[in-house]
């Protein structure tokens, strides 16, 4: 299979990303590890549930934590430019035959469940409680010094139909990965927001979450993470990078949650406004596209992602392994 033209035109206009759920087993051990490791700012907890926002943030949360006996993934959510593309993408999904539940979100107006071609939970709104900008709060600066949340990326057992479902909704290719024996895709990279990502797939068991991922002024402050990591009993957290990725261009570490949902502290990607921005296509074994110096992912990297609640995983239809590290 080959890249399908985008959808230039789509029914209802994405704005971006906007923000994760995630189940966790014990809020205090990552209320430490969000707030007082990472330095996302909370806006509101209680005994079930912690709001966070990153400095740059106007909305009132990028993440929000449930207190729950198992760690799953409960929803991504996206961003509609207005209400009338909320109504549009509730009748786009209900011709897909696609549930569509509207469900009451705290901080947020109008709000539908649905879920993607392969499973995923998603939800969409347009309107959230803003908040008095922080940006230039530097009193409250700290941890890696988050700026915003950038992307997701999860695993699909077919990455050709992952791409294929979100083009329609408008998302656009700007770099991806064909395994060439097959001729199919195994990873994509996918934006609304004009930079290299708002949604990336990546072959493996899925649909599952690979990571989300937030942006960091610069590489000196993922240097800075490493060592408060390092010498605060996260040690055993850390697990790929630091590094240049060849995708992307950005400046990256991988590091796990007291969980294992899998953050990405990413830097400077860069811009892909232009409506007739060519893909960039990677060869799988071509070892930079990972990290551009040519340092190998580890094999947890491919294998370890988080579980949507509720939601079965299937076993990938493109079978090469992108595995170089013994
Ligand atoms: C890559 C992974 C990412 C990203 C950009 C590029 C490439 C890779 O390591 O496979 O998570 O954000």
């Amino acid at each position: 299979m080959s890249l399908e033209p985008f959808n230039l035109y789509p029914d209802f206009n994405i704005v971006r990303l906007s923000h994760v759920n995630f189940s966790v087993t014990d809020l205090a051990r990552s209320r430490a590890f969000y707030s007082d490791t990472l330095g996302l700012q909370i806006t509101d907890e209680d005994s079930e549930h912690i709001y966070f926002r990153a400095m740059e943030e106007r909305g009132h949360h990028c993440m929000v934590l449930t207190k729950s006996d198992v760690a799953e993934v409960r929803s991504l959510s996206f961003k509609v430019f207005s209400e009338v593309d909320l109504d549009k993408a509730a009748e786009y999904f209900r011709a897909l035959e696609h549930s569509v539940e509207w469900v009451d979100r705290p901080y947020q107006g109008r709000t539908f469940r649905t879920h993607d071609n392969a499973g995923i939970p998603l939800e969409f709104y347009f309107k959230m409680d803003r908040l008095a900008s922080i940006h230039q709060k530097y009193a409250l600066y700290h941890g890696v010094k988050p700026l915003r949340i950038d992307h997701f990326n999860c695993f699909s057992s077919d990455v050709d139909k992952s791409v294929s479902f979100y083009n329609k909704m408008g998302f656009r290719t700007t770099e991806y990965t064909e395994d060439e024996e097959s001729g199919r895709l195994w990873a994509a990279w996918m934006h609304r927001k004009g930079g290299v990502h708002d949604m990336a797939f990546t072959c493996g068991r899925g649909p599952r979450l690979h990571h989300t991922a937030f942006w960091v002024p610069t590489p000196l402050n993922i240097i800075d993470l490493l060592d408060l990591m390092a010498t605060t009993g996260y040690v055993a957290n850390i697990e790929r990078g630091p590094g240049r990725h060849g995708i992307s261009n950005a400046f990256f570490l991988y590091v796990l949650d007291p969980d294992g949902h899998r953050i990405e502290i990413y830097c400077s990607d860069y811009q892909t406004v232009d409506p007739d921005n060519e893909p960039i296509r990677w060869n799988l074994k071509d070892p930079q596209r990972q990290t551009l110096w040519g340092a190998p992912a580890p094999r947890s990297w491919f294998e370890h992602g988080s579980l949507f609640s509720g939601v079965s995983v299937e076993e990938p239809v493109v079978t090469a392994s992108p595995i170089i590290a013994p």
